[in-house]
């Protein structure tokens, strides 16, 4: 039977269309192939919709024909596509200049992009450890999962105590949960470290509660935790204030409250002046003028004994600070949620 008046036609498409797209030998090339072949006036899709002129009884036929020269035509971009993406990375591995340590915008040329940078929250965090690691404290990191005891019950926090309705957080299958605050970290550096020792640990916590500007369920803060035969509040305070003027780098006001924690005896609630407002009252200080951020006291005796110490023997101090927030008055940032949400417009700015 003799073919169709138009088989010929598709079946010369099909050679000059493969043929033009297997002789591509950059990107650009097959990008122009492919609109010429492929686009909205492209060659292929003209015998496609060529359909209209063709006799009724030719019109399935010829409907499958194009529709397979279409086909044809994409997969064999799409795998010219992947070889030639392939062969550019090669080249640039077998570029005996090649350096993997430098930034992209000076690798990719004119295929660059913008350099990462660190984020705020990293930022303050490697300042406030500098400033620690200055008066002797060793820099640690605990996990982000952890037991029951760690979090709560080593604190003093049993499970019938009203203070664990303050920390309410995500709880895995297994039975470990997601920690509520670093203070978790204090009897693993308790077993871990011979005493005396002074240690800081940050990371995120936690907490399953409503969100506003100054709460999130997921923030970050920086445990500190000194460990001596003898300690005082005077010591813990006069820390707190050189950790806030070298990382504020301005004198800020500061008031001490008492503040309850079952983990520390006495406790106090290191506030300051929201750095938002002036102290005029702004959402991210609830209309306070203050902002909480640095609860402290001294290391209760039961905690001591949890970690194995004797407290006739050892005393100690510990903070929580929270270093979400101190970001936020250190760059004027009003809503804390903004910091983890992800947004690079709001990231870039730093
Ligand atoms: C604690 O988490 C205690 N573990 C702190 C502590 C450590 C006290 C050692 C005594 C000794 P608190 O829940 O207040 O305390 O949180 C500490 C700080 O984290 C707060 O002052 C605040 O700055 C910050 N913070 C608390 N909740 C949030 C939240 N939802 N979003 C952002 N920051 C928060």
């Amino acid at each position: 039977m003799d073919s169709a008046p138009w088989s010929a036609d598709i079946e010369a498409a099909r050679q000059q269309w493969l043929a033009a797209v297997a002789s591509c030998a950059q990107l650009p090339a097959l990008r122009s192939v492919q609109v010429e072949c492929l686009g909205k006036n492209g060659a292929v899709t003209a015998l496609v919709r060529r359909i209209a002129e063709v006799p009724p009884a030719d019109k399935r036929a010829y409907g499958q024909a194009t529709a397979a020269l279409k086909a044809a035509c994409e997969t064999a971009i799409a795998t010219r596509q992947t070889e030639l993406e392939a062969a550019e990375v090669q080249a640039e591995l077998d570029d005996a200049t090649f350096d993997c340590t430098l930034p992209p915008a000076a690798v990719l040329g004119n295929r660059a992009r913008p350099t990462g940078h660190a984020h705020p929250l990293c930022t303050v965090q490697q300042e406030v450890e500098a400033v620690f690691s200055s008066m002797g404290f060793a820099v640690l990191d605990y996990p982000e999962v952890e037991s029951e005891f760690n979090n709560f019950e080593a604190l003093n926090i049993p499970g019938w105590h009203p203070a664990r309705e303050m920390q309410d957080t995500f709880w895995l299958d297994n039975g470990l949960l997601l920690r509520t605050h670093t203070s978790s970290g204090q009897v693993r550096a308790l077993h871990t470290f011979q005493p005396p020792f002074r240690a800081v640990f940050a990371g995120k916590v936690f907490r399953y509660e409503a969100t506003d500007a100054s709460h999130e369920h997921t923030f970050h803060q920086l445990e500190g935790l000194l460990v001596d035969r003898v300690v005082s509040v005077g010591h813990l305070l006069d820390s707190m204030r050189t950790l806030l003027s070298a990382i504020l780098r301005r004198q800020v006001e500061v008031r001490l409250r008492p503040g309850y924690f079952p983990f520390v005896e006495p406790g106090f609630e290191l506030d300051i002046a929201c750095q938002l407002c002036g102290g005029a009252g702004c959402s991210a200080c609830k209309q306070s003028g203050w902002l909480e951020l640095l609860p402290c006291g001294l290391v209760h005796p039961q905690v001591l004994r949890a970690g194995g110490l004797d407290p006739a023997q050892w005393q100690g101090w510990a903070f929580g600070l929270g270093l979400s927030r101190l970001a936020m008055m250190r760059y004027g940032i009003g809503d804390v949620r903004l910091l983890l949400g992800g947004d690079v417009r709001f990231l870039s700015q730093f």
